[in-house]
């Protein structure tokens, strides 16, 4: 039986968060993952079937008793992550008793899962009760999207109408478009539950001159997704640089030819213009 320190869930994991920090989306100990395993998956690999010891966690998290995830460390690098994956990332079992997981692998130098696990398990909540199938969230500090946070009105509607403008990909990729939350301090649950409440609608939900929270089926999918909402802004960004004048763009007529060549579920909400709200909706 192959050790889980071996499995394809940790080396996709290590590759992932490397990938992350080579875009430069999560300098230091920026940005944090975590990916939902079944008991099937996890039992196929040795080194899983004991507890180690029980982590308290600040969150209630009794919903998801008995799901398994595979998540980063606090305080952890992840350009990191490869050479050391048993330190800097843990597998833990959500225990029947609130506010306490079982680590059943990693973390081997007394780690502890990132400070915002009570926001991935609640966003993790929010996206199981739309798609079964959704098993990763990931939070990063992509560069543009968090300087547009800076220059555009914190409205989903503005961001998400403009990110599709820069890219015809990006209405195919993010059809539902983005939301948006206002700036509030990390780490804490309050702001776990807006990004929750916001992934009952979105994918993706931008956190104000910080970052983002993208949840998916795959760490591939997911990092895709963030990887096009970024393009677009990095374009956006451009787009600036060049003098900001736009002298033709995506149409909403463009919009529509899209939604039909790819039989896009749109947000019908993000497909007309409005008056501009500096304020979140
Ligand atoms: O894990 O990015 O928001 C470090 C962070 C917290
Ligand atoms: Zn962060």
């Amino acid at each position: 039986m192959t050790d889980f320190t071996d499995s394809s869930y940790v080396r996709d994991m290590a590759k992932t968060t490397e990938n992350l920090y080579r875009h430069g989306w999560d300098e230091r100990n920026g940005g944090n993952v975590s990916l939902r395993l079944t008991k099937e998956e996890v039992e196929a690999y040795a080194g899983t079937d004991k507890v180690l010891r029980q982590i308290p966690i600040k969150f209630d998290a009794s919903e998801l008793a008995g799901k398994y995830y595979l998540v980063t460390g606090t305080g952890r690098y992840f350009k990191n992550m490869v050479e050391f994956p048993d330190r800097d990332m843990g597998l833990i079992r959500i225990s029947e008793v609130g506010n306490s997981v079982d680590l059943m692998w990693g973390f081997n130098d007394g780690g502890e899962p990132t400070s915002e696990f009570p926001a991935h398990l609640m966003s993790h909540i929010a996206r199981l009760k739309k798609n079964p199938n959704q098993r990763v969230i990931m939070h990063c500090h992509p560069t543009n999207l968090v300087a547009m946070t800076f220059t555009i009105p914190l409205s989903s509607k503005r961001f998400s109408r403009t990110l599709w403008k820069m890219h015809p990909e990006s209405i195919v990729v993010f059809p539902e478009g983005i939301g948006v939350i206002p700036y509030m301090c990390p780490g804490t649950n309050d702001i776990g539950e807006k990004t929750a409440a916001k992934m009952e609608d979105y994918r993706v939900v931008v956190w104000p001159h910080h970052g983002v929270f993208a949840a998916g089926d795959s760490l591939d999918e997911t990092y895709g997704l963030v990887e096009t909402v970024e393009k677009s802004a990095l374009i956006y960004t451009t787009i600036q640089a060049q003098g900001g004048e736009i002298l033709q763009s995506l149409t909403d007529q463009d919009f529509r030819d899209l939604i039909k060549r790819f039989d896009l579920n749109v947000n019908e909400d993000f497909l007309t213009p409005d008056a501009v709200t500096a304020t979140v909706d």
